[in-house]
């Protein structure tokens, strides 16, 4: 289940999370989508209570394990939306991964829009 939380009127960003399960040693290195300037991959934290925030070059999808991207933890980050992102809405990503020889591979998938409450 892959999903983006839609977004306020004006609102620039999106996080959306889904859950991979590689069947060989793989990093998921990049993605797209038309509905946004561009993708970042993101890890999120509490430390303190104070949360933070940075961009991860890759995530490491080790083989035959579940790796969540979820609220609070890493996800990828739509960044520049075209506009807003309503519930209901489907919408297209193509995301980017890499095997251990370094050969790329791109796969298609569709985000759910899930309410901000989600
Ligand atoms: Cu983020």
């Amino acid at each position: 289940h892959a999903w983006v939380r839609a977004t306020a009127p004006g609102q620039k960003v999106a996080g959306a999370f889904m859950e991979i399960t590689a069947d060989r040693d793989m990093e998921l290195v990049a993605g797209t989508t038309p509905r946004a300037d561009h993708v970042e991959l993101h890890f999120m934290r509490m430390d303190d209570g104070v949360m933070e925030m940075r961009e991860l070059e890759s995530i490491k999808l080790p083989k035959g394990e579940t790796v969540s991207l979820k609220p609070g933890g890493l996800h990828a980050m739509l960044i520049g939306l075209t506009s807003q992102v309503v519930a209901g809405e489907k919408v297209p990503m193509t995301l980017t991964f890499r095997d251990s020889q370094g050969k790329q591979e791109n796969v298609g998938i569709t985000l759910d829009t899930a309410s901000p409450r989600h």
